[in-house]
């Protein structure tokens, strides 16, 4: 995204319809979607081997979904940003099979009472899955709608019992020179780090996402686990995480780093802050042809504008 201005993006390119109708038809039947706060019918969490199409319940439905259309499951998975996997938006999809997600551990360390390393098994217990649908807004101006499955991020954080000096949570993701062709480029420094303040990780919205449609999450979109911060510009919903880590300073994320004047440690979606090569205004939802206007925090502003009282969303971008 460092490279290149917002595409003209051809849905049409990647998306063989009649395929993807049929299997959101099929994932529709088998419940999400329907009314019920506990949706039955699906195996248990357990059955989850991380394998492509292994369903994921039963799930909770979120009161923070939006009721916008979702976009489909191939658009999901075949436009994807994991520069990993290289930096071309069909690339993750094309090598990201490479990538083993079992077994897999996080650990979480730092500011902490008491540090602990959790495998994606515990992780997948430690509460309900919900079904959370929200929007993801990019930074090259175009979004999606996506129904994750996770857990709030809060949940895993306080498994660790977080110090009072704990200001800052950094996220470090997997760096696999032999499984991810794009780690040995120079595009970004590796491993890619994110953060995200104390409040803004223990808020709510903030979802650890380990499945999307039903299903665990396919590699390309960060299996087995990544964060999605519905307010933030996509990048910093750091995919497929390792470590996690509470400190009193600011984290370093990766896009600081490579252009700090580009890419800043907030990151709220902000129409009224332009990037410095191109419009932050309006965006482009994957699949339709007009642009849309973006709204302030992604249109999450409800529930996380009084995160950023008083701070001026000039100065901290
Ligand atoms: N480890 C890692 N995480 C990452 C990225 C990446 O390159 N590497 N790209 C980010 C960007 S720019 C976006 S927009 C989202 C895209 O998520 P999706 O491909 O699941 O839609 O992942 C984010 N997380
Ligand atoms: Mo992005």
């Amino acid at each position: 995204m460092l490279i290149k201005r917002p595409a003209d993006i051809v849905p049409s390119d990647i998306t063989p319809r009649a395929l993807f109708d049929t299997r959101r038809d099929f994932i529709r039947a088998a419940g999400l979607g329907a009314g019920a706060a506990l949706l039955g019918g699906l195996p248990g969490v357990a059955d989850a081997q991380g394998k492509r199409g292994d369903k994921l319940g039963p799930l909770v439905k979120s009161p923070f979904s939006t009721d916008e259309k979702l976009n489909d499951y191939e658009d999901i998975t075949s436009y994807c940003n994991f520069y990993e996997f290289g930096t071309d938006k069909s690339d993750p999809s094309k090598n990201a099979h490479r990538m083993s997600t079992r077994p897999w551990t996080v650990s979480i360390e730092g500011l902490v009472q008491k540090p602990r390393t959790l495998g994606i098994e515990e992780v997948l217990k430690l509460a309900p899955l919900e079904e959370r649908i929200y929007r993801l807004r990019c930074v090259e101006a175009w979004s999606m709608v996506v129904p994750w499955v996770g857990l709030p991020l809060s949940v895993l954080l306080r498994q660790v019992e977080p110090l009072g000096s704990a200001k800052y949570v950094e996220f470090t993701t997997l760096a696999d020179p032999k499984t991810m062709p794009g780690v040995r480029s120079a595009v970004l420094e590796w491993p890619y780090v994110e953060g995200l303040r104390l409040d803004e990780a223990m808020h709510p919205l903030t979802l650890m996402a380990v499945g999307l449609y039903g299903e665990v999450l396919p590699n390309q979109n960060g299996a087995p686990m990544r964060l999605v911060v519905p307010w933030k510009y996509g990048f910093k919903s750091a995919k497929s995480i390792v470590k996690i880590r509470f400190t009193d300073k600011e984290p370093l994320s990766a896009w600081s780093r490579a252009a700090g004047r580009e890419y800043g440690f907030y990151s709220n979606v902000n129409p009224d802050v332009d990037h410095p090569r191109w419009s932050q205004g309006r965006e482009r939802r994957i699949g339709e042809f007009s642009k849309r206007k973006t709204l302030m925090f992604n249109g999450y502003g409800d529930q996380v504008a009084s995160l950023y009282t008083g701070m001026d969303l000039r100065k901290y971008y």
